[in-house]
């Protein structure tokens, strides 16, 4: 059996926590306290240190570790801890924001390294796309080509089960290929 260490990111809000709940076939801890700033208005907890679960992938007997990371800054210096070892990362966006794309293009950018390091895997999620179904997802795809990126792109709802499933799909499918990838080198 396989175990994959995922981790999500993204900015406060965004719905890491709630990406990790949705899935979890383990009771997920969750080091959710009450928001004491209004750095994201009309949500009351925020994840301090990391949210944790487990989902098997359907079909499969390999096993994902899911870790959401603390979106705000001042709680960044737990995601140098979380990102050792790890193999793939979601990178939660939030299609509300105003300025979407060009949050996501900075995010990109200032986490370049980590995001495409040689053993790391990444994806695109964009959540809340009901509420607002602009930018599309082929701008966030011409945006990751633009910034040399070869990331998927994919819409979600985190909330529902399914939608988180088949992100997390589309990212088991990438690790495998890099795993055998890295297999056939040896
Ligand atoms: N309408 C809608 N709401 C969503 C969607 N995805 C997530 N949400 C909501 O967005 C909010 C996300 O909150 P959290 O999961 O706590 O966000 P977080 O990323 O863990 O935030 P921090 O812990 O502060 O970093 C929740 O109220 C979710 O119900 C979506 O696709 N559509
Ligand atoms: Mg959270």
């Amino acid at each position: 059996m396989q175990d994959y260490k995922v981790i999500f990111i993204g900015r406060s809000g965004v719905g890491k926590t709630t990406a990790i709940n949705s899935v979890s076939e383990i009771s997920p801890v969750s080091t959710e306290v009450l928001a004491t700033d209004s750095s994201c208005p009309g949500k009351e907890k925020t994840t301090v240190a990391f949210d944790y679960g487990e989902v098997t992938i359907p079909g499969g007997i390999n096993r994902m570790r899911l870790y959401g990371a603390p979106g705000q800054q001042r709680f960044s210096f737990m995601w140098d801890i979380l990102d050792r070892s790890s193999t793939g990362f979601i990178l939660l966006v939030d299609n509300t924001l105003p300025d979407a794309l060009e949050d996501t293009r900075a995010y990109l950018k200032a986490h370049k390294d980590k995001l495409t390091g040689s053993h790391a895997v990444a994806l695109v999620g964009i959540v809340k796309y009901d509420l607002s179904p602009s930018p599309d997802i082929e701008c966030y795809r011409r945006l990751l080509w633009d910034e040399g990126f070869t990331f998927e792109a994919a819409v979600l709802d985190a909330r529902c089960a399914d939608s988180v499933l088949l992100l997390l799909k589309i990212l088991f499918r990438r690790l495998e290929r890099q795993r055998n990838n890295e297999v056939m080198k040896k």
